[in-house]
């Protein structure tokens, strides 16, 4: 199975339609009202999916983590286990990464979208390898949309890396973007290793499952603008990510991001210069689901723009991707079965975000019935 090589309508610009000041959204990005941010109470008799606001993910301060001071360590060891395991999500401070240039990161970006529509244009993104400049994901004809426009780029493998595919402005885009990408392409190998030890493996195994030095990154830049009927439709809808790890810089001034907790939606509430990590489905499989993947969304609002980037950290994409053999017992058979990151991401790609139901789909097929080498 193929991507195509056009979207099955013409794209509309959700920024163009923002701009155009419409008092109503287009039919096609309202929700379903089970799916909406706000559920009015006459219309459900559950509590499931009512946002919580008095609640934050984990926030992890990483400074003290290559001191001298063994039991700081163990403590910040301890508390990126627990968030793994309990909540897939955590923010971590004292992270390594300039945060001026954060800020310019996010900077050139919300330049970039405001630039006039025919500049952005030429980078239009196609569904077959979904790079450049794009308004959906997933590519059924008639599919209710996201309220949001995004940016989509390869920094690895370098065979992908295209420097013309990325925008030409502002001026300083691309050094500061390559800077960002090698900087968190750095700052993942590091989490990587932790995310090992806390799983009683050496510290290289997920790595070296994910393909050693060959693995992939790509940034997405999400931009979300202004909506006039924010209660009906989401800037982005559920879904867990569908690779390894993700490193996400929100906006620093609008909160969005929702994180689903058992029947909850928390709305996180970004700490200053942090970034906010995420497990993706191919570290849940690694794991054996002893970390998590975890489903999230994005709200828009009527008032201001957001702008996030999220960085993806993902196997080499030909490899199979499985559980780790040290986590594979008779009491704790291999959940999924070998699949490709190729393979494994035609499923967004095709049919655009839908919570966790790739990775669940994985699971009640195959339990216990497959690649247990200790069975
Ligand atoms: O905009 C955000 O806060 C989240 C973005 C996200 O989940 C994604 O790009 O996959």
């Amino acid at each position: 199975m193929n991507s195509p090589v056009d979207w099955p309508e013409p794209i509309v610009r959700v920024q163009s339609l923002s701009e155009s000041e419409v008092p109503v959204i287009p039919d096609r990005y309202i929700k379903p009202p089970l799916e909406r941010p706000t559920i009015n109470s006459t219309t459900t008799t559950t509590t499931a999916d009512a946002p919580r606001d008095d609640v934050n993910i984990p926030i992890i301060d990483l400074q003290g983590l290559y001191g001298d001071d063994d039991n700081l360590r163990t403590t910040i060891l301890g508390q990126i286990s627990e968030a793994c395991r309990e909540w897939g999500f955590f923010q971590i401070l004292n992270h390594g990464v300039c945060p001026q240039l954060m800020d310019r990161a996010r900077e050139v970006w919300r330049e970039f979208f405001h630039l006039p529509l025919e500049m952005k244009q030429p980078y239009a993104n196609s569904p077959k390898t979904y790079e450049g400049y794009g308004s959906r994901l997933g590519v059924e004809k008639g599919a209710i949309l996201d309220w949001s426009d995004y940016y989509f780029l390869h920094y690895l493998p370098l065979s992908l890396k295209d420097y013309n595919k990325w925008p030409a402005l502002p001026a300083d885009c691309r050094e500061v973007l390559d800077e960002y990408g090698k900087e968190l392409v750095n700052l993942c190998g590091r989490l990587m290793k932790l995310l090992s030890l806390n799983l009683g493996l050496e510290e290289d195994i997920l790595q070296n499952a994910f393909g050693g030095q060959n693995i992939g990154a790509c940034l997405r830049v999400n931009f979300y603008p202004k909506c006039p009927q924010p209660d009906l439709t989401l800037g982005l809808s559920s879904h867990s990510d569908p690779g390894g790890m993700t490193l996400l810089l929100p906006d620093d001034q609008v909160p969005g991001l929702q994180v689903r907790r058992e029947n909850n939606w928390i709305t996180v509430k970004p700490a200053r210069h942090a970034f906010i990590v995420n497990i993706g489905d191919q570290i849940q499989v690694l794991s054996n689901a002893i970390y998590k993947s975890v489903e999230h969304r994005v709200i828009v609002n009527s008032g201001q723009e957001r702008v996030s980037l999220a960085f993806f950290y993902n196997p080499k994409s030909d490899i199979p991707i499985e559980p780790a053999k040290e986590l594979v017992a008779h009491d704790r058979p291999a959940l999924y079965p070998p699949m490709t990151f190729d393979e494994y991401r035609l499923f967004i790609r095709l049919r655009g975000p839908r919570g966790k139901s790739q990775v669940e789909s994985l699971r009640s097929q195959n339990t216990y019935e497959f690649h247990n080498p200790r069975s």
